[in-house]
């Protein structure tokens, strides 16, 4: 046993998305999604995206892990771990099936009263995530999703839907998912909804930055005016950002790598958060959109409604860290898609790439906490893995505990050595589910274990890994018995 490092009151839980792990994708009225056009292997490059639903292809957010019809299933697993809070997303096409549709979807408000319900009776608290990489597949292609200004109103009027309906349930709100992963050439499409006008089935990635950036500022003003309207229904809500935190060190003391650095935190991560937090873009981001030629389109009001939109606590995704050199011979390239930037020699790496690093946490948390001064949860963070089940069922994730195990301990540090105001952490897909960048199912990162393979075969059994047990011992000591 050490000693408690979390406060008493300290979030343990876990996280999810519905496109993910719902499935049940056209059942109970839900209109078809973004998510819901991506075939297995084709989230972020949908290469393969089809405009009509292929008979006989898989496409892995039609089943998910269905949680759909096991929630209460799962939901009980939750409580045992000793789950305090939830973070899941409600699937917008479950409300508005089309995203422009005149009246809400009474059967899908009233799918997740009883998801609320069933998580309250345990007396965990859900954390929503108001939408999560999926749109309505019909505003890709009447107006693209975020490449048109309408899209502020489809999603607030969204928001205030979900929010009105759920007032007495639900208090933890995110606006967007990793609103900033937007600007990443890599998330177009998957966090932008944004095709790229290609009248073909196949389809390249080539979406310009400037529609990016563009992209992100309509999502920006979306944000704000549901953290409007939230304090408004319901002046006791927390209203939070969601930022994919990506942390970046200078690859050597060399003063252009440091600047490398800090340039492109500011344009990954600080743009979006500062916004969020301070109500108006920092002047780096106004000279970086002029210095690029970006002429977006950014309105007076759009300006009044960021200035009155400010978030409450700031949330972010934590899974790996970059360096950043301007040096050709500054070693190999991230091996992360997702990141621009060299390995980090120091760390160790997953099998898909992602470099490992905690003590990277306790310096994200520090960063973010010294800017902006705000209650703060880690709401995503785990490693994805290849598990092998046992005959008997049992699932030796060893691996996947020393991950979180030390994250935890560097999280423990910043509250108590640094001061960070930490209340929350909810590891990212505690029960099993759908990758985002493979559309795949064997990069696990549960506590849980869905038998169910990347083709969508298996008997959606559920089965208790080792970091079940040991998470739950975690929550119980509340932090002290890693
Ligand atoms: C985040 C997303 C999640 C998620 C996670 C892990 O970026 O918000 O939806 O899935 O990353 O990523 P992956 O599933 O690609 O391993």
């Amino acid at each position: 046993m050490t000693k408690n490092l979390f406060p008493s009151n300290f979030m343990w839980g876990g996280a999810t998305a519905a496109n993910q792990f719902e499935g049940g994708w056209n059942e109970g009225g839900k209109g078809v999604s973004t998510a819901d056009m991506c075939l297995a292997g084709s989230r972020t490059t949908p290469k393969k995206l089809t405009k009509t639903i292929l008979e006989g292809e898989y496409y892995p957010s039609h089943n998910g892990i269905d949680f759909y019809h096991r929630y209460k299933e799962d939901i009980k697993l939750f409580a045992e771990m000793g789950f305090k809070i939830f973070r899941m997303s409600i699937a917008w096409t479950r409300i508005f099936p089309n995203g422009d549709d005149v009246h809400p979807n009474e059967e899908g408000l009233q799918f997740y009263d009883e998801v609320f319900d069933e998580l309250l009776k345990y007396g965990i608290e859900p954390l929503v995530t108001i939408s999560h990489y999926e749109y309505p597949y019909h505003l890709s292609e009447t107006i693209n999703c975020w490449e048109s200004r309408k899209m502020i109103d489809h999603y607030t009027r969204f928001a205030e839907t979900v929010m009105n309906r759920y007032k007495n349930k639900v208090k933890y709100w995110l606006t967007l998912n990793e609103i900033n992963a937007v600007s990443l050439e890599s998330a177009g499409y998957v966090n932008g909804g944004m095709l790229n006008g290609d009248e073909d089935v196949v389809m390249e990635m080539k979406i310009e930055k400037e529609k990016l950036y563009q992209a992100l500022h309509y999502m920006l003003v979306a944000s704000a005016k549901a953290v409007k309207l939230g304090h408004a229904i319901n002046p006791n809500f927390v209203m939070g950002n969601m930022i994919a935190y990506i942390t970046y060190y200078p690859f050597s003391c060399h003063p252009d790598d440091v600047l490398e650095t800090q340039r492109i935190d500011r344009e990954v991560n600080l743009i979006a958060g500062d916004v969020q937090v301070r109500g108006e873009y920092p002047q780096f981001a106004l000279n970086f959109f002029e210095r690029n030629g970006f002429n977006l389109d950014i309105t007076e009001d759009d300006l009044v409604f960021l200035k009155q939109g400010t978030i409450d606590m700031f949330t972010f995704s934590y899974y790996f860290t970059a360096t950043m050199s301007t040096q050709e011979d500054a070693g190999e390239a991230t091996g992360n898609f997702i990141v621009e930037g060299n390995q980090n020699p120091y760390l160790e790496t997953s099998e898909w790439g992602w470099q490992i690093d905690a003590k990277g946490l306790r310096y994200t948390l520090n960063q973010v906490y010294g800017r902006y001064q705000l209650p703060m949860m880690v709401v995503e963070n785990g490693l994805g893995a290849m598990d092998k089940i046992e005959e008997d069922g049992s699932i030796h994730d060893n691996y996947r505990i020393a991950y979180i195990q030390e994250h935890i301990k560097e999280m423990g540090a910043a509250i108590s050595e640094d001061g960070v105001d930490l209340i929350g952490y909810t590891p990212w897909g505690c029960i099993d589910l759908v990758s985002a960048s493979t559309g795949e199912m064997d990069k696990r990162y549960g506590f849980i274990y869905v038998d169910l393979d990347n083709f969508g075969k298996g008997t959606f059994d559920r089965y208790k890994k080792d970091s079940f047990t040991w998470y739950k011992q975690v929550i119980e000591s509340n932090g002290t018995n890693l």
